[in-house]
């Protein structure tokens, strides 16, 4: 027993109670309060450049500080009870067989965050798979041991698409092809392989797919339109034999009005037989 601020006694099992409140709602005003989007650490995530990529940043950020605040409050209790219990004697600790309310709690609350979790993971995961009906681009993506062919279709349909352009990489000669598209628009990306699995990825989309053989794989990216001027290294990400290191590309995003001038080039150039 202890003497409070107003004279009167105080169980001091209680005033510990009151502090840990006190320092969990610190913990919690304290991320709540004057955070912008851009002040939440992005806990090691490159930063997005398309609409699907801050969506998934904002899962990314929403797990670890829920598991932070469920790790602080974890190891709280652990270091309390390190201390608050500590062998204070030679005289046996109190023998507890059960309790019914804790127990239904720790089975409940973890139960709950899973829920949780698993409700915003299923809603960003449908609303990223999500194909629109006419994309601004459309793209065959051809991974192959070891490079990338980029061809620019006239639709998204596969009945009536013809191939406008056509980019091929040289990575044995340090030539990686080059992925041009218009910032601000809607990509639609088809991934094929004519060899074994491969994985088309550029880390700021916070994104990847496999390249499966016999298997066209497909999904919808929104470049955010302050991108244009802007380049990127894309890489493999499924190890697919000797070279798989050097299987890289460049993404580059232009203004829309560069990407249909440079389009109308690299047809003329396929149309003549010169592409790169
Ligand atoms: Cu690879």
């Amino acid at each position: 027993m202890s003497s409070s601020t107003d004279g009167s006694f105080r169980p001091a099992s209680r005033r510990r109670a009151v502090a840990v409140r006190a320092v969990i709602a610190i913990v919690v005003l304290s991320m709540a309060a004057g955070c912008s989007k851009d002040d939440v650490p992005r806990f090691a995530m490159p930063k997005p450049i398309t609409s699907e990529g801050h969506r998934v940043l904002s899962l990314w950020q929403g797990s670890w500080i829920a598991a932070l605040f469920v790790g602080c409050i974890v190891w709280g209790l652990i270091i309390w009870c390190v201390v608050a219990y500590r062998k204070r004697g030679e005289s046996t600790a109190p023998q507890l067989a059960f309790n019914l309310p804790i127990e239904v709690l720790y089975t409940v609350v973890p139960v709950i965050f899973v829920a949780v979790l698993f409700y915003f993971t299923a809603r960003d995961e449908n609303a990223i798979d999500k194909l629109s009906a006419n994309p601004d681009v459309t793209v065959e993506v051809v991974g192959f041991q070891w490079d990338w062919q980029f061809n620019y279709l006239s639709s998204a349909d596969d009945a009536s698409a013809k191939t406008l352009a056509q980019v091929t990489g040289d990575n044995a000669h340090g030539a990686p092809a080059t992925l041009e598209l218009p910032a601000g628009k809607t990509i639609r990306f088809k991934l094929v392989s004519p060899d074994v699995i491969h994985a088309f990825w550029v880390p700021q989309f916070l994104f990847k797919r496999d390249v499966i053989p016999g298997r066209e794989n497909q999904f919808e990216l929104h470049i955010d339109a302050d991108q244009a001027g802007r380049t990127y290294v894309g890489r493999c990400t499924e190890f697919c034999g000797l070279n798989h290191d050097q299987m890289i590309f460049h993404l580059k995003l232009v203004d829309p009005a560069t990407y249909q001038a440079d389009l109308v080039k690299m047809e003329a150039a396929l149309k003549s037989g010169s592409t790169s």
